[in-house]
């Protein structure tokens, strides 16, 4: 590891146990005079995205005056599970990802319904938090934003956590986050070794000012956290950036063959920095379309019971500009 990523390693890692004192949080918001947006984006999570909302609402409760969490929002890829219906039943604000920034046509996946979230998000500080998790903690909330909170030089912080993986009756303890592991890790080192000493630079929940991430493009799809990552150090350098170990998470488990395409998405956002970077040349032939920046088919070669299968997914990666420059916000 490089000389930055251990130092930073020891000094921005903290544990939510750090910060339970919700009192003291919430005072500590309060004299900062901030306020903060939680952002949930929703895909088919009408089972557990109530349970996260009341979790919110209970931390809330818990500080004794004044909130952790201004608002909360969900926005959906208009589900037909009944994802929107849940979610407003228990008090979050809901958007169909559609109908933001609808000049910008449908949403593109994850990435994109983040972006537009921030076209809505009113808080001074936005706290974006995965819809899938099931074991949903109070320490999700408070622990991420106890170091934006209470360290003054942190502007952005990602949760850490083990992820436990069980097949067969048995239980690996940190098993989970095979696309970090496999992809997004390895590519770190190579290319952006500041990054290195996240845990899981994937995760879904992280915080920052708003007026941070309008200032950032976002990728679209599954390639969003992996440049938010890119780019947040870019912008404000990797002492303002901090990890909390938030304890365990237990996420939806994906089959391996999807994961493959999410490796792919986490290479793509990586080679597409790199090029803007000048650190990759364009394509073999520059005669033939950008495809591995653009649109670009993976081509998935599988052994099925019927036989072999080239599986062919289109899968567009779009980069939205800072959302400041297509809109006034904040
Ligand atoms: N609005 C919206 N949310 C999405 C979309 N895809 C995934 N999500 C949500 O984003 C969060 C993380 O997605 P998930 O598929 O679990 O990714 P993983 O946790 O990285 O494997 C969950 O709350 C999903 O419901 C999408 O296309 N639109
Ligand atoms: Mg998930």
């Amino acid at each position: 590891m490089p000389v930055d990523a251990v130092e930073w390693f020891k000094h921005r890692s903290y544990d939510y146990r750090q910060f339970s004192d919700l009192g003291s949080l919430a005072r500590r918001k309060r004299e900062l005079g901030l306020t903060v947006s939680a952002v949930l984006p929703c895909r088919n999570v009408a089972d557990t995205v109530g349970g996260i909302v009341d979790v919110i609402h209970a931390v809330n409760e818990q500080t004794g005056e004044g909130v952790l969490v201004d608002q909360i929002l969900a926005v959906d890829a208009d589900s037909a599970d009944g994802t929107a219906e849940v979610a407003a039943s228990r008090g979050a604000e809901v958007y169909s990802e559609n109908e933001l920034m609808s000049n910008h046509g449908g949403a593109h996946g994850k990435g994109d319904a983040m972006w537009r979230s921030l076209s809505v998000a009113r808080g001074d500080l936005v706290m974006y938090i995965d819809a899938d998790t099931r074991d949903f903690k109070p320490q999700l909330v408070y622990g991420i934003l106890g170091p934006i909170l209470e360290v003054p030089e942190v502007r952005f912080v990602k949760a850490a956590y083990r992820r436990p993986f069980k097949s067969h009756e048995t239980v690996e303890q940190d098993g989970g986050g095979r696309v970090t592991e496999l992809s997004t890790k390895p590519l770190f080192n190579l290319f952006y070794p500041e990054l290195t000493g996240f845990v899981q630079p994937l995760a879904g929940e992280f915080v920052a000012d708003k007026d941070l991430f309008s200032s950032i493009p976002f990728l679209t799809g599954y390639a969003v956290e992996t440049g938010i990552m890119i780019d947040v150090l870019k912008m404000i350098g990797l002492d303002a950036m901090a990890q909390v170990d938030l304890g365990t998470r237990q996420n939806r488990h994906q089959p391996l063959r999807d994961l493959s395409r999410m490796s792919y998405s986490v290479l793509r956002a990586v080679a597409r920095r790199l090029r803007q970077e000048g650190r990759l040349n364009q394509t073999r032939d520059p005669s033939l379309p950008d495809s591995l920046f653009q649109f670009s088919n993976y081509l998935h070669a599988v052994a099925t019971p019927e036989g072999l299968q080239l599986q062919e997914y289109v899968e567009e990666l779009v980069e939205r500009p800072p959302i400041k420059e297509v809109l006034r916000v904040g």
